[in-house]
């Protein structure tokens, strides 16, 4: 997919504890070290703003939040991230390598929360002003095994976190519905296996 800058959007999505955080850290580094410049960087809370915005969303309200009221303040998170962070350097030519992104919209508030999925795509358009992932890698791991892997590591869980397994269930199929819909953007990455293997298969993915 062409677009109107000279970089390239790679995102990573996946549920809980899949290996995004990881995987972005050794792509990074590959492509480094291979001579690209890379931009890393995460929803929510990219920028200055998006932190008070992910505090809002994960944190400062144990009951949950509105859905709505939910997706717009994602929304304002990625407006924000996008205008000033992500846009900025793909025009500089980077390769921006974003943990979640827009289809995290979609399966997080849509399929878990309940939104309309044509609501949510308008608002995604508006939030990124049609920005679109060139490449999306799908961490494919069970939901079980992400939420026992975030347990393990923290003390106190976040909003989504909490909640309980079937709703990770339908955020797992939601990822694999997407995945089977945009075959040639998003491509499934078998988490379940260990870090280096995985990494391989994504720089083989993107380097190619
Ligand atoms: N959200 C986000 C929405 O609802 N809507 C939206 O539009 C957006 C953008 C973000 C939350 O917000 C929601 C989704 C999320 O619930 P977050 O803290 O950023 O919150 O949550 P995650 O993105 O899930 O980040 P995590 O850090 O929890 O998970 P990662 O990044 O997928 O996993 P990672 O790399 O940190 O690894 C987790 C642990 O597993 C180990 C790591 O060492 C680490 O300890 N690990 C492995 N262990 C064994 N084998 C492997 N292959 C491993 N890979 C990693």
């Amino acid at each position: 997919m062409r677009q109107s800058h000279p970089g390239h959007l790679i995102t990573l999505e996946g549920g809980e504890g899949a290996g995004k955080t990881t995987q972005q850290r050794l792509l990074a580094a590959s492509l480094s070290a291979h001579g690209y410049t890379c931009l890393t960087t995460r929803e929510p809370g990219g920028t200055e703003v998006g932190q008070a915005l992910r505090h809002l969303l994960l944190e400062a309200f144990p009951a949950g939040l509105s859905p709505r009221t939910e997706l717009f303040l994602f929304a304002a998170d990625r407006a924000e991230h996008v205008e000033t962070m992500i846009r900025p350097a793909l025009q500089r030519g980077s390769i921006v390598i974003c943990d979640r992104f827009t289809d995290s919209t979609l399966v997080y508030q849509g399929m878990g929360r309940g939104i309309e999925p044509e609501l949510i795509r308008q608002i995604n358009q508006m939030a990124t002003q049609g920005l679109q992932p060139d490449l999306t890698l799908w961490l494919n791991l069970p939901p079980e095994i992400g939420l026992a892997r975030v347990q393990e590591r923290r003390r106190t869980l976040d909003q989504m976190e909490q909640q309980d397994l079937h709703f990770h269930d339908r955020l797992h199929q939601g990822f694999a519905q997407l995945a089977a819909a945009e075959p040639r953007r998003i491509r499934e990455v078998n988490a379940l296996r260990p870090i280096e293997m995985i990494a391989a298969e994504i720089e083989n993915i993107v380097i190619r």
